[in-house]
């Protein structure tokens, strides 16, 4: 047997094991998404594109928020409410603060140690160390991955600080951002642009004392969504109180989560955005490998380097030395 008949049959083992529910198969084919070896994403890509007819039949949802929001603990407790309705939770973190220090990443598993601990239950930290890029494109595969071995929830976590973010609503069906009541009446440190991608925004920890500040922090949030909303049409966030900690409204949650994405469903709206995120990330994906390769070449890299400094020196429009690394690449001036 060849070497590539030997991968073919190991891809071929793997898939079968996969679409059985394997968990260990499942990780080691994240392990080789992630992989940087061009071996690896050969193999990889050959998987995925085996699986591919048993992807897309989970409920991706997206849970961003602050650090220390309670992100952690809300997935640990709604996994475990799910997996009392007899579902299959996979979980993917995306924590840019897991980058640096492997440590974090065994901090989040044991923030999730109920849902660690269960058999229905698949739990994956991004790699540490890795670039938005990166993480955002094993996360994506990582998911069809998981839908593949039959999980039929996927959330995926994501701090929301930088761009991790709007990553994350890319590669998602429902996106929420889980906020905390403030000490003031400002909105806690959440960006505009975060609330912008907001299905549903649950302002957590609302359970003792705290409960009248979340009702008011609930408040706020509606009312910058209800501006943030106008002249938008088919938006409609959903906004609540809950307490991860006391699984209080979890249930609540749940159903607008789940409301959502039927609603999504039933008008083919899942569907187009889906095929839209698909296309889109193909775009990306060539957009870096085409800037990558171009980068590389010799020539390149020395004009690139000249005319950065002529653009920085003010002596070069921006746009005169971006048609001149065009040319460079091979695009004539008039296209
Ligand atoms: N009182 C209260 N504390 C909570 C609740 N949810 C989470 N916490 C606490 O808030 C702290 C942060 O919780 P995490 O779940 O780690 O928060 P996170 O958003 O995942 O944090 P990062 O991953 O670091 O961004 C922990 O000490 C939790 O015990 C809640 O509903 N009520
Ligand atoms: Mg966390």
């Amino acid at each position: 047997m060849s070497a590539k008949e030997k991968t073919r049959n190991n891809i071929e083992q793997i898939a079968k094991a996969i679409s059985g529910g394997d968990r260990v198969a499942l990780a080691r084919a994240i392990t080789l998404v992630e992989s940087a070896k061009p071996e690896d994403q050969e193999a990889a890509q050959e998987l995925l594109e085996r699986l591919l007819p048993y992807t897309g039949k989970a409920i991706r949802v997206g849970i961003s928020g602050v650090p220390g929001a309670g992100k952690s603990t809300l997935i640990d407790q709604l996994g475990v409410n799910l997996l009392g309705q007899g579902r299959k939770v996979a979980v993917m973190a995306v924590d840019p603060t897991s980058s640096r220090s492997g440590g974090s990443i065994l901090g989040d598993k044991t923030r999730m140690s109920r849902l660690a601990a269960e058999t229905n239950a698949f739990i994956r930290p991004s790699p540490a160390g890795d670039s938005l890029g990166g993480v955002t494109k094993t996360t994506r595969e990582s998911i069809a991955l998981a839908e593949a071995a039959g999980y039929d929830v996927v959330l995926v976590e994501t701090v929301g600080v930088g761009q991790s973010e709007t990553a994350v609503a890319n590669m998602v069906d429902v996106f929420m951002v889980v906020a905390i009541p403030g000490a003031g009446d400002e909105l806690q440190g959440i960006k505009r642009g975060l609330l912008e991608l907001a299905d549903i925004i649950a302002v957590n920890k609302a359970e003792g004392d705290n409960v009248e500040r979340a009702n008011r922090a609930a408040m706020e949030y509606k009312t910058a969504l209800h501006i943030l909303a106008a002249g938008h049409t088919n938006w409609d966030p959903q906004v609540l109180t809950i307490s991860a900690r006391d699984n209080r409204d979890l249930d609540v949650m749940w159903e607008k989560i789940e409301a959502r994405h039927t609603a999504l469903a039933k008008s083919g709206a899942l569907s187009a955005r889906r095929a839209e995120q698909a296309v889109a990330w193909m775009r990306e994906i060539f957009e870096q490998r085409l800037l990558a390769a171009f980068k590389g070449g010799k020539r390149a890299a020395r004009h690139w380097q000249e005319l950065e400094d002529k653009v920085r020196a003010g002596k070069l429009t921006p746009a005169a030395a971006a048609i001149e690394l065009g040319e460079i690449a091979g695009i004539k001036k008039t296209p």
